[in-house]
């Protein structure tokens, strides 16, 4: 079992990675994001996956040292990148709810140089339910510095369409459940569409997650989706894939 003792020594000897995923332009197919996921390189264990120690971390309160580290790391992995592409980080809904978060993802750019608008912050539904008015000043604070918010797995939790007014969200993920049924089920791509069209009439760009197929991303472009993430497109791995993908042209 890893225990806090784990968490706080592989902290400290900083045993923690990022991989990375590629986001591409369903139209012209090249790289526009690249999202930022953690591992946990453990010296006798391997590679441990965030779902087995992230929830320790939240609990623990060690994701708030842990959170600045990746941060700090993707943001400043991302200053190597061309300007064109962006970099997206999850965050947890215990950061997003602790006063003087957004202060601190400032102090991040500051620190490593890299444009607010090269920066986007995943936060999940839950982060949103949960949101305390702590949630709500830090998503104003770094919207308003020109980071962008983007809503992870959406479509899975409560999704209230009342948080897009009420948030300052400048993307939404669709949770990859959703293309996973899309070739049997005419109900999820009905959804896939209205959400894209959604998007398209709030402002907000759309993202259709886990693209594993050409059937799958043939579906994801014509539903009018602005963007793609899956396996099809990159996998996560250690080194960011930053130039063009395979994807057809129109
Ligand atoms: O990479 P993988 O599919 O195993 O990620 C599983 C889950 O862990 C995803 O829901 C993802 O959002 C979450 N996750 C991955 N990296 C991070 C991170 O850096 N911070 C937080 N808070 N969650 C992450
Ligand atoms: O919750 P979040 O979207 O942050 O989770 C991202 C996770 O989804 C990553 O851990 C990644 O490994 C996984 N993922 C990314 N693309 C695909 C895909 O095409 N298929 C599947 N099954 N998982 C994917
Ligand atoms: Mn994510
Ligand atoms: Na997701």
């Amino acid at each position: 079992r890893r225990t806090e003792a784990d968490l706080r020594a592989a902290l400290e000897e900083e045993q923690f990675e990022l991989h990375y995923q590629s986001l591409v332009d369903a139209r012209e197919g090249h790289v526009v994001c690249v999202e930022a996921l953690v591992r946990w390189r453990h010296p006798t264990r391997g590679l441990i996956p965030p779902l087995s120690f992230i929830p320790l971390a939240e609990d623990t309160g060690l994701i708030l040292p842990l959170g600045r580290w990746i941060l700090e790391r993707a943001c400043r992995d991302a200053q190597a990148w061309p300007e064109t592409v962006d970099v997206a980080v999850n965050v947890s809904s215990v950061q997003m709810r602790q006063k003087g978060f957004g202060a601190e993802v400032l102090a991040v750019l500051a620190e490593t140089g890299l444009a607010a608008a090269r920066l986007e912050i995943e936060i999940t539904e839950s982060s949103l339910l949960e949101g305390s008015e702590a949630t709500q000043e830090n998503l104003a604070a770094l919207h308003d510095a020109g980071i962008r918010i983007a809503m992870d797995d959406f479509g899975t939790g409560y999704s209230s369409l009342s948080y897009l007014r009420r948030f300052p969200i400048d993307k939404i993920k669709i949770d990859r459940s959703f293309m996973s049924e899309a070739a049997t089920s005419a109900d999820a791509r009905a959804i896939i569409r209205a959400v894209a069209g959604l998007g398209i009439s709030l402002g907000i760009t759309t993202v259709v997650e886990g693209v594993e197929t050409a059937q799958q991303l043939e579906l994801a472009r014509s539903e009018g989706v602005g963007q793609v993430q899956g396996y099809l497109l990159s996998r996560p791995q250690p080194q960011a894939m930053l130039s063009r993908t395979g994807l057809p042209q129109h």
